[in-house]
């Protein structure tokens, strides 16, 4: 662990953790709030660290007195890649959102595989690694951390460079099985690019032996040293490289406290008030085509036909985050639920009773501890998802342990939560209209037995837990050859 020694944490990420507006002519910066920033923070402080991305706006704000700004406050820094519209379109929009999220989720109908895109992706990918190595030159004694599938090919323009710090990547998306990869155009180059990393990491079991069947089948001369439990060890060349997986959490105390915080108690009270005599039900997701909503919403109208006790004793409350709106499948999506969402409602709406409450908008974090603290149901059904955190934030924040989670045996989730949760097959509206039914039936007892186990499951696995473990697999630099 690198807490209190010397070597340096050097994160990088598609987009900064920050926030930047503008308040009567003056411009603020604000750290994010994700898990990840939590997670990294005292490590960013203790290690006097700095985060590398896309600061997310134009070059209209005064950047760097901003970012002095924040390491004063924050006590670690930032630094910038500047994008072009036209490359936040294509590497970002195009390449990462249209060619490698669609395909690493397995639907590969979304697919657009566009040369051009290709190409910026190299080019940015490159110029990240350009920024990276004037802040973190060959022979420093720092720790690089590169986040996700919109950088797969920074570690290997670091080492072009002759980085020779340790690297590591993490993937917060699903890695396909080798059938649906190999459709990839540009395949190997991906993989390659990916050895050049000391450290790789997935975040299940599923989606590390698929980029080991990857690489053993389409690299040549990629060879398996070793195959522990939590690892693989790869000889690349006469290089060693690990393949992990690191199943990412949340901050579970911070999550169950702030629950239980009179705001949030208020709150929880609220909504329910409002709908009394109740169950609710909860969506909460990004808009995106790979979180299942429609499915969802077909899964609630078919309890509603089947199982016609539920009428106006549920309701389902689906909150979508506006996410990707420029790129049309999204738009496209967005449309389908205004129209599906609707049509459910004027088919079974009887005076006083609304079956589904649709919100498209962020809440804030209040608000959103509230829906999980009330919501008796969680319905968390992905086509395919990394890991959803969503579902352990429910279970952080279920302080009655009262709520029942059901949840996709697609999410990444599932690995950890499957025996406290009821697990369903997305795909399957029948079968997971007859979960909601169970579901909303279950006893008391059972509830409480089921979120006590999830509920330890995602306290003992925390995100900190994660970072450690990640941070000490990877080490510190690499042998020289
Ligand atoms: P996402 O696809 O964004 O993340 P997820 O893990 O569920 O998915 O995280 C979403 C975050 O956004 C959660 O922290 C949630 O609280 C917040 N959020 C969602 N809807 C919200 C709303 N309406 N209002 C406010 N906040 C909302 C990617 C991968 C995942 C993986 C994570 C982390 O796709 O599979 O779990 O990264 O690795």
């Amino acid at each position: 662990m690198m807490e209190g020694s010397e070597k340096r944490l050097v994160v990088v990420s598609n987009r900064l953790p920050i926030v930047i507006g503008q308040e009567e002519e003056q411009w603020t910066i604000t750290p994010g709030s994700g898990g990840l920033v939590t997670a990294l923070t005292p490590l960013m402080k203790s290690s006097r660290g700095m985060w590398i991305g896309w600061p997310g706006c134009g070059e209209e704000a005064p950047l760097q007195e901003l970012f002095d700004d924040f390491g004063r406050e924050q006590g670690y820094r930032l630094g910038a890649v500047p994008l072009s519209e036209e490359e936040v379109e294509r590497y970002y929009q195009g390449f990462s959102n249209e060619a490698l999220w669609p395909l690493f989720h397995g639907l590969l109908g979304f697919c657009r595989f566009s040369l051009e895109n290709w190409q910026t992706y190299r080019e940015v990918n490159r110029r990240f690694a350009e920024v990276v190595a004037a802040e973190s030159p060959p022979g420093s004694d720092d720790v690089i951390w590169v986040h996700d599938y919109q950088l797969a090919l920074v570690g290997a323009g670091l080492r072009e460079l002759g980085a020779d710090q340790a690297l590591g990547f993490f993937l917060h998306i699903p890695f396909p099985s080798l059938d649906l990869y190999r459709r990839l155009p540009w395949k190997t180059e991906i993989l390659r690019a990916l050895l050049e990393y000391d450290l790789i990491g997935f975040q299940t079991l599923r989606y590390w032996r698929n980029f080991v069947q990857c690489v053993t089948a389409l690299v040549p001369g990629v060879e398996v040293l070793a195959r522990q439990r939590n690892q693989t060890l790869l000889n690349v060349g006469g290089r060693q490289v690990k393949v992990g997986h690191f199943p990412i959490s949340i901050d579970f105390n911070e999550f169950h406290q702030e629950a239980q915080s009179r705001n949030v108690a208020e709150a929880a009270w609220y909504l329910h008030e409002n709908l009394e005599g109740r169950q609710l039900v909860l969506g909460v997701d990004r808009l995106d085509y790979t979180k299942g909503i429609p499915e969802r919403f077909l899964a609630f109208e078919r309890a509603l036909e089947k199982y016609p006790d539920l009428r106006q004793k549920v309701s389902l409350v689906q909150v979508v985050v506006p996410s990707r709106t420029l790129v049309p499948d999204y738009q496209n999506l967005k449309e389908l639920l205004d129209q599906t969402a609707g049509r459910i409602n004027a088919r079974f709406a009887e005076s006083g009773w609304m079956p589904i409450h649709y919100l498209f908008r962020s809440l804030d974090r209040t608000q959103l501890l509230a829906h999980y603290r009330t919501s008796e149901i969680a319905l968390i059904t992905p086509l395919r998802d990394g890991m959803n955190l969503v579902a352990k934030e429910y279970c952080a924040a279920s302080v009655d342990h009262n709520g029942v989670l059901v949840l996709s045996e697609f999410a990444g989730a599932a690995d950890q939560l499957g025996r406290g949760a009821l697990l369903v097959n997305p795909y399957d509206i029948d079968g997971t209209a007859d979960a909601i039914y169970r579901a909303f039936s279950m006893e008391p007892e059972e509830r409480r037995r089921r979120m006590e186990q999830l509920q330890g499951q995602v306290r003992r696995n925390d995100v900190h837990r994660w970072m450690r473990r990640f941070l000490d697999t990877l080490g510190g630099r690499r042998p020289r050859d």
